[in-house]
């Protein structure tokens, strides 16, 4: 009995290592577990459900072969992959979340979220994201042409990475209070979350009792996962 958190595999046509990680993954371990949550960033980018990327049939499918085998799949957005949408969730049979959830298992509570929300000092950033999921701006920009999509999602990035080199570790990482504020709105002893690429379990005091950051690592050159039994919840890392 365990339920499998992961985050950050950036799946991309590029990276076929990591894709094979994923599928093995899936196969080795994911099969065993009672469920599979993604936390976000799960592709690298997303520009719409109708993008002919032959890699996103191939990922449903895998996925659709674990919901079949009985075990569920459940999705958070990233900020790559926040457009992943209703199709997709159809054709992989995934669940998707919301951007916040708590989980209630094995006697545990835990808080999941990608972990963009926490990065609050990076003001810049949370100034773009409040944008790019404004509804109105994400159905206008699903009406595009592909090609014109892939352009701006290509700029974008560029942008961004340009953006990243400028910015401090300490402005691109969680900010404390964010995540104090956090524990105490949920009300839960643990949150699990990706997105800084710092795998880590953080103890958080919050007037005198402990509370856990577990950090998801990205998938560059091995896989990451947290593992929550009835007795553990631990950080583990393994080949692809
Ligand atoms: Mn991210």
């Amino acid at each position: 009995m365990c339920t499998l958190f992961i985050a950050d595999l950036h799946l991309s046509e590029h990276e076929p290592a990591i894709t094979a990680g994923f599928l093995r993954f899936l196969k080795e371990q994911a099969v065993y577990a009672d469920a599979l949550y993604i936390l976000g960033d799960f592709f690298d980018f997303w520009i719409g459900d109708d993008d002919p990327n032959p890699l996103h049939p191939q990922i449903a499918q895998a996925l659709m072969q674990l919901k079949n085998a009985g075990i569920p799949c459940y999705f958070i957005h990233g900020n790559r992959d926040f457009l992943i949408g209703s199709r997709f969730a159809k054709e992989s049979g995934i669940t998707i979340l919301p951007q916040e959830k708590v989980l209630e298992i094995y006697q545990h509570r835990i808080l999941i979220l990608h972990g963009d929300t926490l990065c609050t000092d990076d003001e810049s950033y949370q100034r773009y994201r409040k944008k790019v999921h404004n509804k109105l701006i994400q159905r206008l920009f699903l009406l595009l042409p592909l090609f014109i999509r892939l352009r701006i999602a290509d700029k974008m990035r560029t942008r961004s990475q340009h953006a990243n080199r400028y910015k401090s570790e300490t402005i691109m990482d969680v900010n404390s209070q964010t995540v104090i504020d956090t524990f105490k709105h949920f009300n839960t002893q643990w949150m699990i979350h990706g997105h800084t690429h710092r795998p880590a379990i953080h103890t958080v005091e919050i007037e005198g009792e402990n509370h856990y950051r577990g950090v998801l690592g990205a998938w560059h050159t091995e896989g990451s996962m947290f593992k929550v039994t009835a007795e553990n919840i631990e950080l583990i890392s393994f080949p692809f």
